[in-house]
């Protein structure tokens, strides 16, 4: 494995001290990075110290390096795993097969087409959170949020390498195209939906964090089996940073269910300036729908395709024994003549609905930490996720409205009912206006629990931010 040299402009484990060309590419690049960080990532804060984790290496120990750096001055780098020897296909048409180190020809347009659908949620979702910022329950809280936003800034670093490395004059063309997008604008939009919804507390960034982080893992995981062995090396790697930014989605949750909770104790939560259960219930449908549909459409050719040239497969490919999936079927649900009935669909279609049911299964121990919480603060409620049917826009349940139980309604019962089970605009009045920044040392807004531990084992009360 290359050492990492630091002390380069662009800091990476792939020798881009070899490439001349690639590296000036990238170096060309940097700047314009640079330039849509200041504009278009955290408003404020730029030019503060705040403790963050750097990657600095790949190695299982040691890969990250905390200290205190000013955002623009962050160590924005590019590490792929090392290289397996011998690595073959391990699912697909060519199953077997030594893995590409280029990109085949008859796939370059199914290729790029997923690495720039990866590059494009990393840099969307740091537009989402820019004001966050101003709004911070504490400093722990105001320096995690930079860190996951540092973070996906490198990981779009990650897709950018593989369009500028790879994929020539269009991938150099793709990799500008990524800074020019901005996650809600009409114009041009970021690409898959959940990443143009405004983030504008901090309790939907929990909820973005818990849940489409957790696409982004799941994603990520079936790219990381990809036989075009550069983009599996580089997910491999970005699934190690992706783990904290779930983490803080799940204990921030967490954290504000607590505080609920001990607020239920002595009185009305809401009159007390918490979040109360039923509003929190609203968000985690909200956002948790929103990620659903970043799996795509249920029945899929592009999925088939993708799977069948062992570019993307499932989640954990070496669980299963069989994995070249044809003659096989998946039993979903789908809907035939307006009714919802279980069938069997030929398995390399359903590789969305695969891909999603693990993400489900996932979402749901979350889920079951958060009412163990509950249960041992003493409380009778309990948090679900919705049916996987509910508030759909994108595929087969995207015409139709269920409710959260999965029941099949009418467009007017939706309507009547649809403000009891996602957030309406009262509520969103209500959730901002306890957003105000705590900026002291130690101390928390009233409406979160404070976290377990701090950071790198470090107290709570650190200086994380320095103001
Ligand atoms: N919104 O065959 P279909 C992360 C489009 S998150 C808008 O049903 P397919 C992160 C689709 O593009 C992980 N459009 O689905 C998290 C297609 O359009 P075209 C991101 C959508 O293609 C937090 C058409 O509908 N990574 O890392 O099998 C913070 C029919 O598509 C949506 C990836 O997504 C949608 N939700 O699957 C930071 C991995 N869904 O081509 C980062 C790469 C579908 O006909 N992407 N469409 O114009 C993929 O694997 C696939 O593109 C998808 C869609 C899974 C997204």
């Amino acid at each position: 494995m290359s050492t990492v040299l630091t002390d380069e402009k662009i800091p990476n484990n792939v020798n881009l001290a070899g490439d001349k060309r690639l590296q000036r590419a990238l170096e060309a690049w940097q700047p314009q990075f640079i330039d849509w960080w200041k504009q278009m990532g955290p408003v404020g804060w730029q030019e503060r110290d705040i403790y963050l984790r750097t990657a600095v290496s790949v190695e299982t120990e040691g890969w990250a390096h905390f200290n205190y750096v000013k955002m623009p001055d962050y160590r924005w780098g590019i590490f792929l795993e090392p290289k397996q020897p011998d690595r073959v296909h391990g699912f697909g048409d060519n199953q077997g097969q030594p893995v590409w180190d280029e990109v085949p020809g008859e796939f370059r347009n199914m290729l790029r087409r997923l690495v720039v659908t990866q590059g494009d949620t990393e840099p969307a979702s740091v537009e989402q959170q820019r004001m966050l910022g101003a709004t911070a329950p504490s400093l722990y809280d105001l320096r995690n949020l930079f860190q996951v936003n540092v973070e996906e800034g490198r990981h779009l670093w990650a897709m950018v390498y593989l369009l500028h490395t790879y994929f020539g004059r269009d991938g150099r063309e793709e990799a500008e195209e990524l800074l020019q997008r901005r996650s809600g604008d009409s114009d041009k939009p970021r690409i898959l939906g959940a990443f143009n919804e405004p983030t504008s507390h901090w309790l939907s960034f929990f909820m973005f964090t818990m849940f489409t982080d957790r696409d982004g893992k799941y994603q990520l995981a079936a790219l990381a089996e990809s036989g075009f062995d550069p983009l599996a090396r580089t997910c491999r790697f970005m699934l190690t940073e992706e783990a904290h930014h779930m983490f803080v989605g799940e204990t921030g949750v967490q954290r504000i269910v607590k505080r609920a909770c001990e607020l239920m104790k002595t009185g009305d939560v809401r009159a007390q300036g918490g979040v109360d259960l039923p509003t929190l219930q609203k968000y985690l449908n909200l956002w948790y729908s929103l990620s659903l549909d970043l799996f795509g459409g249920e029945v899929s050719s592009n999925a088939a395709d993708a799977f069948a040239a062992g570019l993307k497969g499932r989640y954990k490919e070496d669980r299963y024994d069989e994995h070249k999936l044809i003659g096989s079927h998946f039993g979903m649900e789908v809907l035939e003549e307006g009714r919802v009935v279980h069938k069997d669909v030929p398995m390399r279609n359903a590789l969305n609905e695969v891909l999603r049911t693990e993400y489900i299964k996932d979402c749901q121990r979350g889920v079951d930490r958060w009412n163990k919480t509950i249960r041992e603060e003493g409380i009778d409620f309990e948090l679900r996720l919705p049916d996987h049917k509910f508030h759909r826009q994108i595929g087969m349940w995207s015409n139709h409205r269920f409710a959260p139980s999965g029941e099949l309604l009418d467009q007017s019962t939706w309507d009547a009912r649809r403000g009891e089970w996602l957030p309406n605009d009262a509520d969103e009045t209500y959730i901002k206006s306890l957003m105000h920044p705590v900026y002291e040392r130690g101390k928390m807004a009233n409406w979160i629990a404070p976290p377990a531990k701090g950071i790198n084992a470090l107290p709570g009360d650190f200086e994380y931010v320095k103001l």
